[in-house]
């Protein structure tokens, strides 16, 4: 059965350009619950880490630079189907190719400034969820 909850993170150019507001209510609007939310900033370590599947990619290093550049805002997101579903409102990862009325083409600068993340799979979420909040937070 498809899971009820997923990761995501508003990336440094939304939160910089002031769009965390209307991303989060666009999220809200398509029926997800925020489970957890923060606001922080990963070192270029930190984000190497988050995103250790991409580091044998040529863009990892820049991918690095620009997830550390500025705050991001994590979250837990609950609903049916979640991955799936979150998958389907940001988007593809080139705003170029994401469909109308996604929060990517509607926020995405580029390729890599992208605006927002969402998880992959069940799996990924799971893990992305406790890299960033304590068990504490994820009730
Ligand atoms: P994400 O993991 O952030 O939700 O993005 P995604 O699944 O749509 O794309 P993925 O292939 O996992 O790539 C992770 C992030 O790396 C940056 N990227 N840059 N310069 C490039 O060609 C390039 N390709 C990917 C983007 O920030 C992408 O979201
Ligand atoms: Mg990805």
């Amino acid at each position: 059965m498809a899971g009820k909850r997923t990761f995501t993170m508003i990336k440094p150019d939304a939160v910089e350009a002031g769009n965390s507001g209307a991303i989060i209510k666009m999220i809200e609007e398509a029926g997800f619950k925020i489970v957890a939310m923060k606001k922080t900033k990963m070192t270029p370590g930190v984000a190497g880490k988050f995103y250790a599947v991409h580091s044998e990619r040529p863009f990892y290093d820049d991918l690095k630079n620009y997830m550390s550049s500025g705050p991001i805002i994590p979250m837990i997101l609950e609903k049916s189907n979640a991955v799936e579903d979150f998958r389907k409102l940001i988007g593809a990862t080139n705003p170029k190719e994401a469909a109308e009325g996604t929060i990517r083409r509607l926020f995405a600068a580029s390729i890599e400034a992208n605006a927002i993340h969402g998880s992959d799979s069940d799996e990924n979420a799971e893990i992305e969820s406790s890299f960033f909040f304590s068990e504490l937070e994820r009730f």
